[in-house]
């Protein structure tokens, strides 16, 4: 990696403690990524942005922040980048996904809270990220209630714009999700100074869902009977999407896309004959999280889709391109964003249908649901998944995990007896 140290003392990073995830991440990424055998050459690219983690890009946020560009840091699926980008800012997902920063949390949030939501706040605040020291300014939302009181504690430190999100789905909560958008809108063309234009609106609409028709693509072939691509792969692309440059990872992802293409043509898979396609469902599983994904495939599982903000809810519908004005735009938007079903809503029984759709659609032989520790709400929530999935005779399995790696073995056997359970 080039020498980012003087980037990060300018950031006013912890750079002793920082060395030490620095010293860690290779080998987590060595010992899950590259012991795989027969990846697609097109995956240097993506081993290229994790091995420059937090050198490359951040390195080009700054850039472009001396240009007078803002970045907005967000946390949700539902704050829709393509008013950033249509204000002029950049939008770059911030989910802490590693144990590394939980300790750092819990100096500030109780213990018994989602790791999702500890890492992200400790990441920020023992100064051992560079995305999180060098936004401009963190958008929250109204999702889970840990969430929501982390952005007063994270607010202590650095400005943050909460988004209130709906938590039903009627028509007038829609239109309320547009209105939300529109005050955005507007916190945006405060934060950089732009003026949103319908035409700049219409080309970020289009920059945002070329890159969701480019995880489409390559989605799409996790559901052919011999994938030529990992699913701990496709979980990687998966992560990066929220941080890189969208028009860069578009074009890379279609560039992989057309080498899966002449791999399939070439009878090229990863997976061996007898080994059984799982559909994870659940919790987001942020970057460097690869536990439950490198556990099912070194068990000899093919993880051939994720219903996760990490997965399909990240790409499966696009905002409707066909609107002129601004009005309609965020409208579009609004429409779009609402057909995400998380688990924050109620009712959310469009969930389960998802569910059920990528099972066929993905050919899962069973679905793994997976929950955050202290994540209430997909835990709630996985009652009914599971009853409706059993139900309509479909294996699932319900599992609970959090950041560590103590309990990797207990998940090893869990998932070992449900695939004997599928084969048998
Ligand atoms: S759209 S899943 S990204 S809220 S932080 S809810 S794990 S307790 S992240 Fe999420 Fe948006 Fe929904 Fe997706 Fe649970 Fe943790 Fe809350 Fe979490």
């Amino acid at each position: 990696m080039a020498d980012y140290r003087k980037m990060w003392e300018d950031l006013g990073m912890d750079l002793e403690t920082h060395d030490l995830l620095c010293e860690a991440l290779p080998q987590a990424f060595g010992d899950v990524y590259l012991s795989q055998t027969n990846r697609p050459e097109g995956m240097s690219y993506y081993n290229f942005v994790v091995s420059e983690i937090h050198g490359v890009r951040p390195a080009e946020l700054i850039e472009a922040q001396k240009k007078g560009v803002k970045v907005f840091g967000t946390f949700c699926l539902y704050v829709p980048d393509e008013v950033v980008f249509a204000a002029g800012g950049i939008a770059t997902g911030l989910c802490g996904g590693s144990q590394f920063w939980v300790p750092a949390g819990e100096k500030v949030l109780p213990a018994a809270v989602c790791p999702l939501i500890k890492a992200s706040v400790g990441a920020r605040l023992n100064r051992t990220c560079p995305f999180f020291s060098l936004a401009d300014i963190f958008i929250g939302e109204t999702t889970c209630d840990g969430k929501k009181k982390a952005w007063e504690i994270l607010s202590q430190d650095a400005p943050v714009y909460v988004m209130d999100l709906p938590q039903q789905k009627r028509a007038k909560d829609v239109a309320a999700w547009a209105d939300e958008i529109r005050a955005f809108l507007a916190k945006t063309e405060e934060v950089t100074g732009n003026k949103v234009t319908a035409e700049s609106l219409a080309a970020a609409i289009q920059l945002i869902n070329g890159k969701r028709k480019a995880l489409r693509r390559l989605y799409g072939f996790r559901k052919l009977p011999n994938p030529p691509i990992s699913g701990k792969d496709c979980l990687l692309i998966s992560q990066i999407a929220f941080y890189d440059d969208p028009t860069r990872f578009t074009e890379m992802t279609n560039k992989l896309c057309d080498e899966l293409e002449q791999r399939v043509k070439d009878g090229v898979g990863v997976y061996g004959k007898n080994d059984k396609r799982l559909l994870f469902t659940g919790t987001p599983m942020a970057i460097p999280n690869w536990k439950m994904h490198h556990v099912a495939e070194t068990e000899g599982a093919a993880v051939v889709g994720e219903e996760a903000c990490t997965g399909i809810r990240y790409f499966d519908n696009l905002v409707d391109e066909s609107q002129t004005t601004l009005d309609g735009m965020i409208d579009a938007l609004a429409q779009r964003y609402m057909k995400i079903n998380c688990a924050c809503f109620t009712p959310n029984s469009a969930r389960v249908d998802d569910i059920k759709r990528y099972v066929k659609e993905y050919h899962a032989d069973g679905v793994v649901d997976i929950n955050l520790k202290f994540c209430t709400l997909y835990d709630v929530e996985g009652y009914t998944v599971e009853k409706e999935l059993k139900e309509a005779g479909i294996p699932v399995l319900g599992l609970e995990t959090d950041y560590n790696d103590e309990d990797a073995a207990q998940l090893r056997t869990r998932i070992g007896a449900f695939l004997e359970m599928l084969k048998a």
